[in-house]
């Protein structure tokens, strides 16, 4: 049942390894539940069976050499599917959507990792989003020493990604930072460097003030 106290929402998080992206995101679960605000939680890759599905494929470690065109192309292969099937549906309904990482882990992680041009990029957010882009990006912000720590610690030996060298991860984290930058009013960066309290402290105001500024814009104030 759609609120009548917002209009649906895309929120997503984004950030390198390891900088606490699943934990946050419990986080602003609670709170837009303590609001009464409907909303979903979902991720990607991934959110639909099929775009599960591809996640696996997409994160498994393989011998094979995997181009960085069928990289991408897979990415928005689960997009589209997640997209049409998750996120357009819950934002018709009125629910605000929660997501673990979207499109600017493309920019990030194929673009500024792996070298794939921004244009191609663009091109395929078009044709697989139309004109859905996220109401609001928490980029959490982390050194690349301290994400791959935490993330190691937690998870061995790691997926196709997290096997990556470090280098890597310093191109993903410049290229989120740059695109931060470049839209200031849509990105919120969160320097998640610090003790869970402090990251939660900063996200709860950055948070509150969205929600504030949504329900003004139904009240018309
Ligand atoms: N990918 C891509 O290349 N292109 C795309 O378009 C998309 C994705 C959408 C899977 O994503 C991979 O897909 C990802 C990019 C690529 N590469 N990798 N790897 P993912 O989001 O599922 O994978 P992930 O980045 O590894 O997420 P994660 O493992 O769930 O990490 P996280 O959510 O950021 O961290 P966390 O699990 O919340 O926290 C990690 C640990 O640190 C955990 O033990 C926490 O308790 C701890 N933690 C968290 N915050 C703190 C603070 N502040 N202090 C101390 N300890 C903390």
């Amino acid at each position: 049942m759609a609120s009548p106290a917002t209009r649906g929402r895309l929120i997503t998080l984004e950030g390198i390894e390891g900088v606490g992206k699943s934990t946050n995101l419990r986080f602003i679960a609670d709170r837009l539940a303590a609001a009464g605000i409907p909303f979903i939680t979902t991720r990607e890759p991934g959110g639909t069976p099929l775009a599960e599905e591809i996640r696996a494929l997409l994160l498994a470690p393989r011998d094979e050499a995997v181009s960085r065109q069928a990289e991408l192309l897979l990415m928005f292969a689960a997009r589209a599917q997640h997209v049409t099937n998750v996120i357009a549906p819950a934002l018709a309904r009125g629910e605000w959507v929660l997501c673990d990482r979207f499109t600017d882990a493309t920019y990030a992680y194929q673009g500024g990792g792996r070298g794939v041009p921004q244009a191609s990029i663009a091109w395929l957010e078009d044709y697989v989003q139309d004109a859905l882009r996220p109401d609001r990006v928490f980029l959490l912000d982390v050194d690349v020493a301290t994400g791959l720590a935490r993330a190691r610690a937690r998870s061995g030996a790691g997926d196709r990604f997290e096997r990556e060298r470090v280098e890597f991860f310093e191109r993903v984290r410049a290229a989120y930072l740059a695109r931060a930058r470049a839209d200031g009013r849509r990105y919120c960066v969160i320097d998640a460097g610090g003790d869970l309290p402090a990251v939660q402290r900063d996200l709860g105001v950055a948070l509150d003030a969205l929600i504030a500024e949504a329900r003004r814009e139904v009240s018309g104030g």
